[in-house]
């Protein structure tokens, strides 16, 4: 990686804390992802990213704000990515995965709160996330408990947030709940980018988003087969990226690797042997550099073959129907689209575990492995639904409840070895 202290220094991050950050997360990306075995060759752009993603990225996204373009950041997959695309704006994930800052973020919240939303304070709190840092707005929005209050606080820190209400339940008065808030949000574009959002840049957004989400509905698709030709810590990882990348440069890089899958799957080449045993991920989102579970499951002499998570297929799936005469018309396209988005927070949530069954099925996955950050309470009650109703059809359910830590990293490594051997049992 070039050097890239001064660009750094410009966003006020601080440098020593920083440097310390990124290398722990290189060696951690090292050890977890460079380890391994057989990979296809199109991952090596992800590899790049990666070690570009405080670098190069941040570069991109601050030669696009010299050129007068906005660089909104999200937290949810709830907000409509379209409607900044419209306005040439650029959409950034800015969760964050791992423990750090958290007793400055102890000083917000309380200690019983979630890992991602202490980290979305840590990070901005010890100054080192670039994102953060290169936001025009920053959107927050309605969703569990935790978060909702937490931007409260948040608004004060960061000075440009943006908090979008969310319904919680799907009824016609939740749907109209959400296309006022999608509309009040392309005002918000309209006003942060100077332009206006018309029939053709809404389209043009809507376009680009789905092609992005084609892309991975069908590097997904190609997880199906056994012996699985990608391991799943490879596919975590592209559906991390996907909040970070050029969308359509992430889309061409995605399709390429989707190529080199299926000659794999031709030739029979797998990254574990036939047979063994697949897991299908659900729960929460999985931010990076947050591989911790999904490390020690693909050491178990298993494989990951799916994630019903927002770092997953919660996140993807589903396209915006593209046709529309009017912006309004396509407000509701995109509205349909986000509000079938499954999120543990709607209560009731039947469709949800109807996912996971799915997707038990589609991707052939002989058990299902729900992850559960400690204190979220909308994934941890959801969990005990899935485990009850996979276990009476005979599918067999691992609950493991963690934080960002490593503490745990042993008891759950033993409780996984347990699990496979259930599994294969
Ligand atoms: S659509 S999952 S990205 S809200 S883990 S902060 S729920 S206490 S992240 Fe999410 Fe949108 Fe839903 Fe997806 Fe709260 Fe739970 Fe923490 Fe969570």
């Amino acid at each position: 990686m070039a050097d890239y202290h001064e660009m750094w220094a410009g966003l006020g991050l601080d440098l020593k804390t920083h440097d310390m950050l990124l290398e722990i997360v290189g060696k951690g990306y090292t050890d977890v992802f460079l380890s391994q075995k057989n990979r296809p060759k199109g991952m090596e752009y992800f590899d790049f990213v990666m070690s570009e993603v405080h670098g190069l990225r941040i570069k991109e996204l601050l030669d696009a704000k010299a050129e007068g373009r906005k660089v909104v950041g999200t937290f949810c997959v709830f907000v409509p990515e379209e409607l900044v695309l419209a306005v040439d704006a650029v959409c950034v994930g800015l969760c964050a995965g791992a423990e750090f800052g958290f007793d400055e973020a102890e000083k917000y919240l309380p200690r019983n709160t979630c890992s991602l939303i202490k980290s979305a304070f840590g990070f901005k709190l010890g100054k080192v996330c670039p994102y953060i840092e290169s936001s025009d707005l920053i959107v927050g929005e309605n969703t569990c408990d935790g978060k909702k209050k937490a931007y409260e606080s948040y608004k004060d820190i960061v000075g440009n947030l943006y908090v979008m209400d969310l319904p919680q339940m799907k009824s016609t008065e939740g749907r109209a709940l959400l296309k006022a808030e999608y509309k009040k949000f392309a005002l918000k574009m309209e006003e942060i980018s100077g332009r206006k959002i018309t029939v053709e840049s809404l389209l043009k957004g809507i376009e680009i988003a789905n092609n992005k989400r084609k892309a991975i509905h069908r590097l997904s698709a190609l997880r199906s087969v056994d012996p699985t030709p990608i391991s799943g810590l490879d596919a975590l990882l592209a559906n991390q990226i996907y909040f970070y990348d050029d969308p359509i440069r992430f889309t061409a890089s995605v399709n390429a690797l989707c190529d080199e899958v299926e000659a794999r799957i031709k030739e029979g080449i797998g990254v574990a042997s036939k047979g063994t045993a697949r897991i299908l991920l659900s729960g929460c989102p999985m931010a990076v550099p947050n591989w911790k579970v999904p490390f020690i499951i693909e050491n178990s002499n298993a494989v990951i073959v799916g994630e019903e998570m927002c770092t997953g297929e919660r996140g993807t799936q589903n396209l915006v129907e593209a046709k529309g005469k009017t912006v309004d018309e396509l407000i509701d396209n995109i509205v349909d689209r986000y509000f079938k988005i499954d999120c543990a927070v709607f209560t009731p949530n039947p469709n949800r575990l109807e996912h996971v069954k799915e997707m038990v099925k589609k991707y052939n996955a002989d058990g299902v492995l729900h992850y559960g950050l400690q204190f979220c309470q909308p994934y941890q009650m959801e969990s005990k639904v899935i485990e009850r109703e996979l276990e009476k059809d005979g599918i067999p359910v691992l609950l493991i409840e963690t934080d960002y830590s490593q503490e745990d990293a042993g008891q759950i490594k033993t409780r996984v070895d347990a699990f496979v051997e259930r599994i294969k049992s």
